[in-house]
């Protein structure tokens, strides 16, 4: 069986995280205010309400945690730029101290040899934009495309390869459709023009980028789909989460049409969001590399509830982390193996631009990460030995964080911060990680 050091040479790792979850500093240097800035304060809508005001401080100790980036020997170092800086009123006028900070950044992540991997948009939308209807908005994709612009004109020199999206699915389902995540929506089905919308963002950022010459990437969340049964019903409702989950965010990216959305109950235009072009739009300007985010299979059984085309049913039999998700590390190379089989030609080389597990506090010495990661980093060498083109991983993340409506009850970390002090200790993952990064580039540990 192959093992995580069969992984190809060149073979590039990194760390991920995003601007909401831990530069905190949301008040300073004229960033505006985002969607989650005000979610977050909305009585009842983060455990504990807590809020993204201060998280890891990383806009004031970026130099700090870019020292434990080079301790680890990273490759790549994958963050999000937020909106709310460059353009705190989501168009229009540019803030120069929020490009400043990224300037500088960027420049600090070079001079230790890791390469930027920057997210234009991982959920942080400037609150005036929401204001104007947010990605309900179509107009949206295309200040979408103009922030893009600035950005890559003032980092592009710098920055070979851009990520556009972060999980247009989580954002679209979580916040427009049932209302736990900003921008707080509860629209069920009709918060779809929301991620045609993204979409559409995508594809038209994918072209300014590529008129600069740079690489563009879009970083989905997949799952693979497992119905609970051979129960025909059960079948047909897992193809349809699938359509929902996968497929809506992919197919449009990769074949440059919709799938059949027939089975969501949901029109071919998606309430008259999708305009004659648009799939072109998306399609068109290619893809350099899809992210595949990983965390855990689905499991789907017929519905029970006739408002809904499936029912999200549990994994029996399989260790949870710390937040309840399953671990199932062959889900990785099923869900690779998956993509590989449908895509064919059209599929471009993955990177792994997320993947972890919280934690909780009290594990010593943080077994249960170094167990997932290790699974799962096997299972991805599988998957390579199947004939997918994987180039990177990406762990999430650097930092424990802001994990978003959980507050700061989930442990993500290679590194654990104490948040009343800001105070980074490596924890016993960091130490593994680092060796295994070491021991990859020299063929294997001694
Ligand atoms: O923290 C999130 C991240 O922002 C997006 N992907 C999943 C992570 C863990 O929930």
């Amino acid at each position: 069986m192959p093992d995580r050091y069969d992984l190809p040479a060149g073979f590039r790792w990194g760390v991920a995280t995003a601007a909401y979850q831990i530069e905190g500093a949301v008040g300073e240097d004229g960033r505006g205010p985002s969607v989650w800035d005000t979610f977050a304060a909305r009585p009842g809508a983060v455990r504990d309400g807590h809020t993204g005001a201060v998280a890891c401080d990383h806009y004031h100790r970026y130099p700090e945690d870019i020292s434990l980036m080079k301790g680890l020997g990273l490759d790549g170092y994958r963050f999000s730029i937020a909106w709310p800086r460059i353009q705190p009123g989501g168009s229009g006028p540019l803030n120069p101290a929020g490009l400043a900070f990224y300037d500088r950044l960027v420049d600090a992540l070079l001079e230790v040899g890791i390469t930027p991997l920057p997210t234009l948009f991982h959920w942080d939308l400037p609150q005036a934009l929401e204001d104007d209807g947010g990605w309900l908005d179509r107009d949206t994709a295309y200040r979408f495309a103009e922030y893009a612009a600035v950005v890559a004109d003032r980092l592009g020199d710098r920055v070979p390869a851009w990520i556009t999206l972060n999980e247009p699915f989580v954002h679209t389902v979580f916040g427009y459709a049932m209302g736990v995540h900003a921008p707080g929506r509860a629209l069920m089905f009709e918060a779809l023009p929301a991620a045609h919308h993204q979409l559409l963002g995508h594809g038209l950022a994918a072209s300014v980028l590529h008129e600069r010459g740079l690489e563009v990437m879009l970083s989905n969340n997949l799952t693979p789909v497992q119905p609970a049964s051979s129960d025909p019903a059960d079948v047909a409702a897992a193809e349809a989460y699938d359509v929902l989950h996968n497929r809506m965010f992919t197919d449009p990216v990769l074949f440059g049409r919709y799938p059949d959305l027939s089975a969501l109950g949901v029109p071919d235009d998606i309430y008259g969001a999708v305009h004659p072009g648009d799939t072109d739009l998306i399609h068109a300007p290619g893809l350099d590399g899809l992210g595949v985010n990983y965390y855990n299979p689905t499991r789907v059984a017929a519905p029970t509830d006739p408002g809904l085309p499936f029912d999200l049913v549990d994994i029996p039999d399989v260790p949870r982390t710390a937040f309840g998700w399953p671990v199932v590390p062959d889900g990785i190379r099923q869900l690779l193996v998956g993509l590989k089989e449908l895509y064919g030609a059209a599929l471009p080389p993955v990177t792994i631009t997320e993947n972890g597990c919280s934690v909780d506090e009290s594990a010593d010495p943080d077994q249960p990460r170094i167990d997932f990661m290790s699974a799962h980093l096997d299972a991805l060498a599988a998957a390579v030995a199947e004939g997918v083109d994987i180039r990177g991983y990406y762990t999430w993340s650097l930092l424990d964080n802001y994990e978003w409506a959980e507050g700061y009850h989930q442990r993500f970390g290679l590194v654990h911060v104490d948040f009343a002090t800001q105070t980074r200790t490596p924890k016993a993952s960091y130490t593994w990680y680092r060796d295994l990064i070491a021991g990859h580039r020299a063929g294997r540990p001694e």
